[in-house]
């Protein structure tokens, strides 16, 4: 999608900090860290939500969990623990519409999350 920053981010359009990639995924530090350690894991294939992400392309999902399955492991952070998140439309907090798993570490995180 041409006008999606995210895109522009798989794309090297747009610089980030990339820490992996594949022909699939891409995985970058968020521009506004919550946490010591969070990476934001991405489709390279434009979804706005999870809601446009239907059942016979599922397989995505699962790349984004274990892509940051591997990074926590990858950063030490798998033992201590950290979350994955993914944000759907308004109320759910979502402000980037191509989705991404947020991967959140190196501090205690409370919740339920605000
Ligand atoms: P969400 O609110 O779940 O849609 O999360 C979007 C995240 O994306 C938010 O934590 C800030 C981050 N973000 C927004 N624009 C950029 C950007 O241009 N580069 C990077 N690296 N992160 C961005």
């Amino acid at each position: 999608m041409t006008d999606c920053i995210f895109c522009k981010i798989a794309n090297k359009e747009v610089n980030a900090r990339i820490v992996y990639e594949d022909d699939r995924v891409v995985a970058f530090h968020d521009l506004f860290p919550a946490a010591p350690t969070h990476l934001l894991i991405i489709p390279k294939q434009h979804y706005t939500t999870l809601n446009d992400v239907p059942a016979s392309e599922a397989l995505i999902l699962g790349e984004l969990m274990t892509t940051a399955s591997k990074l926590a492991a990858d950063l030490g952070v798998a033992d201590d623990g950290y979350r994955v998140v993914m944000n759907c439309n308004g109320n759910g907090g979502q402000s980037v519409y191509h989705i991404h798993l947020h991967l959140l570490a190196g501090r205690k995180l409370t919740w339920p999350p605000g």
